[in-house]
């Protein structure tokens, strides 16, 4: 059993919180203290979850605790401070998304661990969806031949401000926030990309940055894809937070469609699925398919940190999906084509 403890313990952190507890019921991993400078919200978690030991203050709990890793669920601006004060203890360290508000910041969290000789994930989740494993299994199968195109596709029109208050007030938002995810999902069906294309939008205008993207990713495989995002799609179905993936290849084609419906159709036959994520008993429709994900990257951590492995989404992996968010920001600035690895 690893003893953990978690950083900022707000909004989305129930859900880690949850799931570190469906992870301790199996023996693997339970968090033995929770921070976070919200004297308040802390009494409350504490109380909620049953844990004892509690601080307001990272570095107090980091002289006080022995711990295996710390989780830091809290926003982008402070995961440096975070997450080179985990490095300067030596303690392994899971990080949310968005990594950093800039690059440089995610390299230079990426550079301490590596110098200090500590596992670092992001917790970059939505790879770890069951339906999105599921169309990467069928890739893999081989059943569709050789990929060549794929759109990768999360348009909503759910209220996330309310619970989220700060998406509505950053210079950037829906590639930073979300966009992250659907672009990580492209490279995680498709490869590494080198050239990416982005029309960046804003259409509620009580919203700071841009809430709609949509951008053409060429990838080092040769597949061409579309990811496009939206919090401004008035739909007859409302989606969230679903994401739909369209793939065409050699031999048949991929279709995850609204329901978590996949059907894969391979030379003229088509065989149809329903890959709707389990509903974990503290889970609640619809964000269910997310809460699964943070169950399943909790566990991917914790199998990692005992096999010595290094995690699918460690920073440095989480440095390349930085690149196509950065790269999305500039191509909406310039109207150019960018090469993300040249960021
Ligand atoms: P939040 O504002 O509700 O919670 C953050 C908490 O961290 C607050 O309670 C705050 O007091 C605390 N905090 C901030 N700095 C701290 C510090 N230095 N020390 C101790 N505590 C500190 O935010 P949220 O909505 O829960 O989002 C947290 C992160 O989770 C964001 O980066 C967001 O993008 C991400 N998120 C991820 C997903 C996903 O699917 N992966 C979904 C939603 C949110
Ligand atoms: O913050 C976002 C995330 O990571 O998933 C959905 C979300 O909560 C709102 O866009």
């Amino acid at each position: 059993m690893l003893n953990g403890a978690l950083i900022g313990c707000g909004f989305f952190a129930v859900n880690h919180l949850n799931a570190w507890r469906d992870l301790a019921a199996e023996g693997r991993a339970r968090l033995v203290a929770i921070c976070d400078r919200n004297e308040a919200r802390l009494a409350e978690i504490a109380a909620q979850f049953g844990i004892a030991r509690t601080y307001t203050d990272a570095a107090e709990m980091f002289a006080a605790e022995k711990l295996d890793f710390v989780d830091i669920a809290t926003t982008a601006p402070s995961h440096r401070p975070l997450v080179e004060l985990a490095a300067r203890h030596r303690i392994p360290a899971i990080c949310q998304k968005p990594f950093a508000p800039v690059i440089e910041d995610a390299r230079a969290m990426v550079a301490a661990c590596e110098a200090a000789g500590v596992p670092l994930m992001v917790h970059e989740n939505f790879r770890w969806q069951s339906p999105l494993m599921a169309v990467k299994q069928a890739i893999d199968s081989g059943a569709i031949g050789v990929p060549y195109w794929g759109r990768v596709s999360f348009r909503s029109g759910y209220d996330v401000y309310a619970g989220q208050p700060y998406l509505a007030e950053g210079e950037r938002f829906i590639v930073e926030d979300l966009g992250v995810h659907v672009l990580d999902t492209a490279r995680f069906l498709f490869g590494d990309v080198s050239r990416l294309t982005a029309r960046l939008q804003r259409v509620n205008p009580r919203v700071r940055g841009e809430d709609a993207a949509t951008m053409l990713l060429a990838h080092e495989s040769g597949v061409t894809s579309v990811v496009d995002c939206s919090y401004s799609s008035k739909l007859e179905e409302e989606l969230f937070p679903q994401t739909i993936v369209e793939i065409d290849g050699s031999e048949g084609s991929i279709r995850l469609r609204p329901g978590y419906q996949l059907s894969i159709t391979s030379n003229g036959q088509t065989e149809r699925r329903d890959v709707a994520p389990d509903l974990k008993p503290w889970a609640e429709k619809p964000w269910h398919n997310v809460q699964e994900s943070v169950f399943n990257i909790q566990k991917h951590w914790v199998e990692c940190l005992a096999a010595g492995r290094e995690p699918a989404t460690s920073g440095r992996d989480n440095l390349r999906t930085f690149q196509l968010v950065e790269a999305a920001y500039l191509s909406g600035r310039t109207g150019e084509t960018v090469s993300p690895g040249d960021i």
